[in-house]
């Protein structure tokens, strides 16, 4: 695959996973690594082999944040782009047609967390922690975290994760309804590829397509998105892959999807 400096990006038959690998800084999102992962996202959009994507960290970090040793000394200008680019990168990921999957292998701070909730579920170590210290370095999330957590997590939590900067664990993680599940540090990844197969075993289009519903239930009334849910199962009805799921089940075998 293409050669990136901050981020890895693999390929495993049908799934693909983007590995977060400045290690010794736990990974926080410099402008390159940012970059990095609007090209990679936009990739692996167009690679009708990878049928779902998992995003995690490599060493103990998923992300620790944004870069403050990068962004500290900006000037307004350069601040703006750094948070264009981290903008970007986020709706990019978020506006994928494929499935992703946060797998949260530590640290998911500020712009880690931001980037986790970019994706479509979230599954977590019990190492992981989670948290908004942005205010504590005279910031808040700008990288979408102030919308995507109130929608994920609802106002009273979101405003109190954001306001105190305070870290919480994965079980809190979990009973908030961050992430919907955890596992032992030495079995997430297992995971976060079994799920992505389970994904990745089903009709791409249908799977896609659910995808954009469910991110238009977020906006919309529910008159707008009951109907944009119909146009969209219409425009699936006749794919191959629908006629092939139907007639694997009649004829009591397991369905090949092709994605067409
Ligand atoms: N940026 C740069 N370097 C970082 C970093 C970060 N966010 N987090 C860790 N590192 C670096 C450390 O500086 C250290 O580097 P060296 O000293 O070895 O050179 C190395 O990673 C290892 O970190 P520690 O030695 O600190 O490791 P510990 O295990 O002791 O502590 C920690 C782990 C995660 C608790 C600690 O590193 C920490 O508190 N890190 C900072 C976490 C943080 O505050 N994250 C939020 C960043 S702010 C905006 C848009 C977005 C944002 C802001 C504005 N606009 C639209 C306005 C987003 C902001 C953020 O995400």
């Amino acid at each position: 695959m293409t050669d990136f400096k901050d981020i890895l990006v693999t390929r495993e038959d049908d799934i693909a996973l983007i590995t977060m690998n400045r290690e010794k800084a736990l990974n926080a999102l410099n402008s390159n690594a940012l970059a990095e992962l609007a090209v990679a996202a936009g990739m692996l959009e167009s690679d009708p082999g990878a049928r779902a994507v998992i995003v995690t960290g490599a060493g103990k970090a998923f992300v620790a944040g944004a870069d403050i040793k990068e962004m500290k000394d900006l000037n307004l200008v350069a601040f703006r782009n750094f948070i264009a680019r981290g903008q970007a990168a986020m709706d990019v990921l978020d506006a994928m047609e494929k499935p992703v999957i946060a797998a949260i292998n530590g640290f998911a701070l500020g712009g880690g967390c931001e980037l986790a909730m970019a994706c479509d579920f979230r599954i977590a170590s019990e190492k992981a922690k989670f948290g908004f210290p942005e205010v504590g370095l005279g910031l808040f999330p700008g990288f979408g975290g102030t919308q995507r957590a109130t929608r994920l997590i609802g106002r009273g939590m979101a405003s109190e994760l954001i306001f105190t900067g305070d870290m919480i664990d994965a079980a809190e993680a979990l009973r908030i309804g961050l992430v919907n599940h955890v596992y032992p540090a030495e079995s997430l990844m297992d995971e976060a590829r079994k799920v992505a197969r389970r994904i990745a075993a089903r009709a791409p289009l249908a799977v896609q397509r659910s995808k954009t519903a469910i991110k238009i239930a977020l906006d919309t009334a529910l008159a707008q998105g009951l109907a944009f849910e119909r146009e969209a199962m219409a425009l699936v009805f006749p794919a191959e892959d629908r006629m092939e799921g139907m007639t694997a089940f009649v004829e009591k075998r397991e369905p090949k999807f092709t994605g067409k």
